[in-house]
């Protein structure tokens, strides 16, 4: 067989700018397992970020396995921390193609995790994986996303600094067919943009080798009935939910999941108990 033949091209990634549709970033992201959207916040949100992360980056320790990386510091919390994540975590595009996106979704979406992830100099390239696999390696349905994660460039993303690699096209195929780094394509992208993928679409994040540090703002979206990987009810006290928008204090879980699901008291929603209110004469199970 000749080198050619044997070489594996991988596919590249669709890219889009800012102003694109949610239905056409959905469509992509459901045809091709991911998709990148150019310069979606300006370089003063990356900025602001940045400097609010500094310290939080410094008191970060490293991981202490191959997955979370040896030379990676990953951050959790991030909505208190660095509060300019809001903008990250409840971009107006970005939850108009969650919710396009996850099926079967009856009633809500949530937040998953936020965290940001500093990838050090010299530093391999994770292991590829699907993000669903944390629901304890539960085989979904090839036709069911539960899950929609995005990847920030909060600097620039080249192939050499750790951009997250990705497989396009890997979302429909089952948990155990393999794929190789050759078959990954980097999400190279300005600070900025954001790459969505599918909990399904099998990815990493690069190696770095570089001198610098990759940052990226990891913010992933689950269906509301399912367990949240960062635990959100523990990330933030109640006073720092309190002082939350109303958007951001249900997408973190004090709304009910579904009917009858996650309520509080015998029915109330837990949305009451953030807005500090006395429980009333009767209780719906409705989501409120
Ligand atoms: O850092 C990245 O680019 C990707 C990280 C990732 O996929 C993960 O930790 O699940
Ligand atoms: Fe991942």
């Amino acid at each position: 067989m000749t080198e050619a033949a044997t070489t594996v091209k991988a596919l590249d990634i669709p890219r889009r700018g800012p102003e694109a549709s949610a239905e056409e970033i959905s469509d992509l992201l459901r045809a091709h397992g991911a998709v990148i959207i150019e310069r979606l916040v300006d370089a003063s949100v990356c900025d602001r970020l940045a400097a609010e992360l500094q310290p939080w980056l410094e008191a970060t320790p490293t991981g202490a396995d191959a997955f979370s990386g040896h030379n990676t510091r990953r951050t959790g919390a991030l909505l208190t921390r660095a509060p300019s994540s809001a903008e990250l975590v409840a971009h107006p595009l970005v939850l108009d193609v969650v919710d396009r996106t996850l099926w079967p979704k009856k009633t809500t979406f949530q937040l998953h995790l936020t965290q940001s992830i500093a990838i050090g100099p010299d530093s391999p390239a994770q292991m590829l994986h699907r993000d669903h696999w944390c629901f304890d390696f539960f085989p979904f349905p090839r036709d069911v996303d539960v899950e929609v994660s995005t990847i920030w460039a909060l600097d620039d993303f080249t192939e050499a600094n750790g951009a997250t690699r990705v497989v396009p096209d890997s979302h429909r195929t089952p948990d155990d067919v393999k794929y190789t780094y050759e078959q990954t394509a980097p999400a190279e992208m300005p600070r900025g943009s954001v790459v969505l993928y599918l909990g399904s679409t099998v990815h990493a994040g690069g190696a770095n080798t570089t001198d610098t540090t990759r940052i990226g703002i990891n913010v992933d979206y689950v269906l509301g009935w399912l367990r949240q990987e960062e635990n959100q009810y523990l990330s933030y006290s109640l006073d720092e939910v309190r002082a939350m928008p109303e958007r951001l204090q249900r997408l973190l879980g004090y709304e009910v999941g579904a009917y009858a699901l996650g309520y509080i008291d015998g029915g109330r929603s837990p949305m009451e108990l953030v807005r500090g209110e006395a429980a009333g004469d009767t209780t719906s199970f409705a989501p409120r």
